[in-house]
């Protein structure tokens, strides 16, 4: 054998530490929206998405999942749901996609409070970062409706 195709421990710990550092700088965060139907999640993918999207069903099921890159993200679109309880293949779908994401973007119908903060508590609940995007802010201003974004906190 040659000796410059031998590598000392030294130079072998140096590569496997260099790829460690390569798959870090390469892997992207992923970022799942979740929320009930109809709160605006898809509005706001495809704002981030602009053209490149990929459409796929969820192995096994009818159930269509949209990814796109956004910055240094890899963006997720999941069906709207209740509750992650598996009581439906779009319920299973999203708490598969949310038990594999790094950060969960929860969109919620600034409307309907009440209903839509039950499924927060869930994802809360399943220990991920969870960031709570107000939507239908239009709607609310229209109606002159105050929240206090405090108390969600
Ligand atoms: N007025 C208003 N309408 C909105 C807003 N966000 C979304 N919509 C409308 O709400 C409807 C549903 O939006 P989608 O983005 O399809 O909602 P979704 O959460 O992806 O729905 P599902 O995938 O069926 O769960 C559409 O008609 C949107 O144009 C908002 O902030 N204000
Ligand atoms: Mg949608």
């Amino acid at each position: 054998m040659k000796s410059d195709s031998v590598l000392n421990l030294d130079s072998k710990n140096k590569i496997l530490s260099e790829v460690e550092l390569i798959k870090v700088v390469t892997q992207k965060e992923k970022v799942v929206l979740v929320g009930n139907p109809n709160v605006g999640k898809s509005l706001f993918f495809n704002y981030l998405s602009g053209m490149y999207v990929d459409v796929s069903n969820f192995p096994g099921t009818t159930v269509s999942i949209s990814r796109c890159n956004y910055n240094n993200f890899e963006v997720m679109d999941t069906p709207g749901i209740y509750g992650v309880s598996s009581f439906n293949d779009e319920e299973t779908v999203a708490r598969d996609v949310i038990l594999d994401a790094d950060r969960i973007l929860n969109v919620v119908n600034s409307l309907h409070l009440e209903r839509d903060l039950f499924l927060t508590l869930q994802l809360i609940d399943m220990g991920k970062k969870v960031s709570v995007m107000l939507n239908f802010s239009d709607e609310v201003k229209k109606r002159n409706i105050k929240i206090d974004t405090k108390k969600i906190k």
